[in-house]
């Protein structure tokens, strides 16, 4: 990679996801060992900071299909100026979750700087809910449908905030668990979704080809969101919403190496990790080592 200085960002949040836990997440992937790894690699780390982001929060009982939306958008507001900041240094902002909601402030700070930016985003989920098709009220099912302007609330309602992400330019990786209004905006809007009976199907590598090219036809960066459900509930086991039949260990290290040798990437969110739903801490060592992976991590 290019860029050889990595900013953490955490995000402690729980509430896109109303289930306590996710909060935890940060710190105990940095237990995991992150910053030592990065910095083995040779990169520089030029911060190490934690967004100030609402610890706690108040359900309102007139709002069930946007929960603690008073929350989330300040995170997001919080969050984005955090990576816009890193990205205006020049460095790789690498933002540690909390919940999927983490993402919308992501990429706010993130098209604060980049015109047109490229998003993967491995996922069991969608993340493509309104606030008329959410299943939950959730937010951190939504995140991808604001950064695209399909809902009411969209990433340009956040201060700082850039131009929204284009349908073209998005591709999801993983999904297997979609709401039939997730499977509508996919098949109307022309949405690239590689399932997991793609990646069975094709095979990682090419999926990955396919991708690449899709995120790199004229975008000025690329941002790989995260969510560590995409991977099977065999290997993470600490995620708020396991999913059977997700991506195996090796197909995801594939993915992130096959990524980083484009040099391409610009920015990374890891989310959804839950300590107190985990093995241990495997789930928070897995989230390192995909962050490595992503970072240029090789065998030999
Ligand atoms: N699609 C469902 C479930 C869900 C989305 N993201 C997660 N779960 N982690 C929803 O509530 O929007
Ligand atoms: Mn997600
Ligand atoms: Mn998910």
């Amino acid at each position: 990679m290019a860029n050889k200085r990595v900013r953490l960002i955490s995000v402690p949040f729980w509430m896109g996801g109303s289930r306590a836990g996710t909060e935890l997440g940060p710190e105990s992937i940095i237990q995991s060992g992150l910053a030592r790894q990065i910095r083995s690699m040779g990169f520089e780390l030029v911060g190490n900071s934690e967004v100030n982001c609402p610890r706690h929060g108040v359900l309102d009982p007139k709002q069930p299909k946007t929960k603690y939306f008073p929350e989330v958008k300040e995170m997001s507001g919080l969050v984005g100026e955090q990576v816009y900041r890193a990205v205006m240094a020049d460095s790789f902002p690498l933002i540690l979750g909390g919940d999927h909601s983490v993402s919308i402030g992501s990429l706010a700070g993130l098209t604060g700087h980049y015109d047109n930016l490229g998003v993967i985003w491995f996922d069991a989920h969608g993340d493509l809910n309104t606030e008329e098709t959410t299943p939950s009220g959730n937010m951190h099912g939504m995140p991808l449908a604001i950064a695209m302007g399909l809902s009411k609330f969209k990433l340009s309602d956040i201060p700082g905030a850039g131009p929204l992400i284009k349908k073209e330019n998005v591709v999801i990786i993983g999904a297997r668990d979609l709401d039939p209004y997730e499977k509508e905006f996919i098949r109307n809007e022309g949405i690239a979704c590689f399932s997991m009976h793609d990646i069975d199907r094709l095979g990682m590598k090419a999926v990955m080809e396919k991708a690449i090219e899709i995120v790199s036809k004229g975008t000025d960066g690329v941002h790989v969101s995260f969510d560590m459900d995409c991977l099977d509930p065999t290997e993470a086991a600490g995620v708020g919403t396991p999913v059977p039949g997700g991506i195996s260990y090796r197909e995801a290290h594939l993915a992130l190496e096959l990524l980083a040798e484009t040099g391409r990437v610009t920015s990374m969110d890891i989310v959804e990790v839950n300590p107190l739903l985990d093995v241990g801490m495997r789930t928070s060592r897995l989230a390192v080592e995909m962050a490595t992976s992503l970072l240029g991590k090789r065998i030999i």
